[in-house]
């Protein structure tokens, strides 16, 4: 693990997410990775107790309707928690820094708007490398992190209501 590492929360075990439904919304492209995310994550929600029949997945055709579709998921109030994912890769061009910072702002404004937690899964690389580094290599597993984050949310957010 490199400089940038992280600690999950110590306190959770098999049983903490056991009462979420958590979606999943990941935008279809460089699939090959995005895959990777989806498996880890997937796998450690439900090393951590969420019951497979309670995770919801949804593609959308890029990282940009990540937005809208978590908007839309939020709104229907039946998640615990979102994950979002999408994986960008610098091109030739400026709409990668354009999609990237619409992606971060819409996802941003959606936290602070929706009460339903939504997790930054979204991966800004400017080369294929950066991908691979973080599904799994020197930068850890993006989507393993994501489900343990969506877990501490949806925790946290039981826990506010039980005050
Ligand atoms: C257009 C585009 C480009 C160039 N690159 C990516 C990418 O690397 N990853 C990704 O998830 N989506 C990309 N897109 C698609 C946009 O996110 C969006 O789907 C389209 O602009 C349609 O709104």
């Amino acid at each position: 693990m490199s400089g940038q590492s992280y600690t999950p929360n110590q306190a959770l075990n098999s049983q903490s997410g056991r009462n979420f439904k958590i979606a999943i919304v990941y935008a279809q492209w460089h699939s090959s990775y995005m895959s990777v995310l989806i498996e880890g994550c997937k796998k450690n929600l439900v090393h951590f107790g969420v019951e497979p029949d309670n995770i919801f997945l949804q593609s959308v055709p890029g990282s940009f309707e990540l937005i809208s579709a978590s908007n839309h998921i939020a709104n229907s109030k039946s998640f615990d928690a979102i994950i979002c994912f999408g994986i960008l890769i610098k091109g030739e061009t400026a709409h990668f820094e354009y999609i990237c910072q619409g992606v971060t702002q819409g996802i941003s404004q959606l936290n602070a708007s929706q009460k339903t937690p939504i997790i930054f899964g979204v991966i800004t690389a400017h080369n294929e490398q950066q991908v691979v580094d973080r599904c799994g290599g020197k930068h850890g597993h993006k989507g393993e992190e994501a489900a343990i984050a969506a877990i501490e949310m949806a925790l946290l957010v039981e826990k506010i209501k039980a005050i």
